[in-house]
């Protein structure tokens, strides 16, 4: 009987090392190593691009006034599936309604704020960036940029 008692003592207390330093390696990794690192590393790979709203203007040689709002650049690149940060100031304009054309995406671009879009796009194409409100010549436009996602 004593003999059992004898092995069975240190096999409990084995047991019980490796239960403790498991529990502590998966707390250890599972909250302060791997979860910042993740979402680190996720934060390191989304590309920030900049656009401010801008305007141009003319006076045409018969006195009348021209304008056309813009997307300043009116073209940018994102690859297929690369997460980007689209940031557009608002400049010129009191506002801009946004669509991109064949998403869900829209959002408001006001003066003298920063708007923020997220964006990933699954599918290569070109895709407008049409402001709602100055779509077309007739409306002080075309507020129209181009993302090409190749
Ligand atoms: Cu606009």
């Amino acid at each position: 009987m004593q003999f059992i008692v004898l092995k069975k003592g240190p096999l409990m207390l084995f047991l019980l090392l490796v239960i403790t330093v498991s529990a502590a390696a998966v707390w250890f990794f599972g909250t302060s190593g791997s979860l910042p690192a993740a979402s680190r590393q996720a934060e390191e790979q989304i590309r920030e691009i900049q656009m401010v709203t801008g305007e141009f203007s003319a006076k045409t040689s018969d006195g009348k006034e021209i304008e056309a709002y813009r997307w300043d650049p009116g073209t940018v690149f994102v690859n297929k599936g690369e997460k980007v940060r689209l940031t557009i100031l608002g400049v010129n304009g009191k506002e801009h309604p946004f669509i991109i054309e064949g998403t869900n995406i829209k959002g408001v671009v006001k003066q003298g704020e920063e708007t923020t879009v997220p964006l990933q796009f699954d599918k290569k194409g070109i895709y407008r960036l049409i402001c709602q409100m100055h779509s077309n010549k007739d409306h002080f436009g075309p507020m129209i940029a181009y993302i090409v996602v190749d």
